[in-house]
């Protein structure tokens, strides 16, 4: 049954009362709103800060643009002063940040906080990624997370977050509010579009075969470069899949588990769409590390499960 202000409409309901209907702690609700209320100084950053270089580099060696470490700070600062968070890990830190030692009702997040920050200098969207554990365990399977959420830096601001009882989108009005805009998600069984990340002259056999089967069957593709937008895509339609293969020279492909796979494949399976690596679903990954990698298939299902097959050589 959806939820709803009694006397408003469903448009109007603003994000502490939809996580008030969904049956988690208070302290939960408290983060995942903090959270969102540091976005607003994210989108600010994004719109009129720096485009220059930080002169730093982050875990994989990759050179932190001025934004990355902004948002990086704004998202940290914001998750110390919350009072609920124990450990944080964040793609533009080297280390986990300990807040507190005891975990007890505390939480643990891993965050990119500006996922495509290299795509604001030609004005495309952007994003942050979050996903949420309970207690000290940073390297948890995804499976474990009790929350995802992102939120999407475009011409509209949106939120979508999924505490495991569906996924709903929120966007940003003209006061600053997130206001529900789409509530139970759902991922059709197949899909006309998909989203094929990395060089694709250095596609294993199997990943090239995959396209040309989705080309013949005529979908068509939309892949922007930034993981948040792409994904966003998949699951407002509702249909599509998008790939990020492991690559000849790459063998765990770009992105990372932790930070962007756990939680878009937490919201897409609770959107019953799927994820995996070709191999195993990406929820089921036991982290090694914090910058631990992995290739991913993630959207509807049938199409999730086609290339998984055309991956294994079937
Ligand atoms: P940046 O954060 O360095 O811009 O990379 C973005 C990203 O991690 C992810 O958002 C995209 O899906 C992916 O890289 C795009 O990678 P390719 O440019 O290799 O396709």
């Amino acid at each position: 049954m959806p939820y709803s202000e009694p006397g408003k409409t469903k448009f109007q309901t603003d994000l502490r009362r939809h996580l008030r209907s969904q049956d988690i702690c208070d302290n939960l609700i408290h983060l995942i709103c903090e959270i969102a209320e540091a976005s607003k100084y994210v989108i600010n950053a994004v719109r009129t800060g720096d485009l220059g270089v930080a002169g730093t580099s982050n875990l994989y060696g990759e050179e932190q643009l001025a934004l990355d470490v902004l948002s990086d700070r704004i998202m940290r600062k914001r998750l110390i002063h919350s009072g609920v968070v124990c450990n944080i890990a964040s793609e533009e830190m080297e280390e986990i940040y300990e807040v507190k030692a005891n975990a007890d009702g505390l939480y643990s997040v891993a965050y990119d906080p500006l996922d495509g920050s290299s795509l604001v200098d030609v004005n495309l969207a952007v994003g942050t990624i979050v996903s949420i554990y309970s207690g000290c365990d940073l390297l948890q399977e995804g499976r474990k997370q009790i929350a995802a959420m992102y939120i999407l830096y475009g011409p509209r601001v949106s939120m979508v977050y999924s505490v495991g009882n569906g996924v709903h989108e929120f966007t940003m009005n003209h006061l600053m509010e997130f206001t529900l805009t789409r509530e139970n998600i759902r991922m059709q069984p197949s899909g006309n579009i998909y989203s094929p990340g990395g060089l694709r002259n250095k596609y294993n056999d199997g990943d090239e075969n995959f396209i040309r089967y989705l080309e013949a069957k005529g979908c068509k593709l939309r892949y922007s470069g930034g993981f948040v937008p792409d994904i966003n895509q998949v699951l407002m339609k509702g249909k599509g899949i998008f790939m990020y293969p492991a690559l000849n020279g790459s063998p765990n492909g770009k992105l990372r588990v932790l930070f962007e796979l756990n939680p878009m494949a937490f919201l897409i399976e609770n959107a019953g769409g799927a994820a995996s690596t070709g191999s195993a679903p990406i929820l089921d990954i036991k982290p090694e590390s914090l910058d631990q990698r992995a290739p991913i298939y993630i959207g509807c299902v049938e199409d999730v499960n086609k290339a998984v097959e055309y991956v294994n050589g079937r």
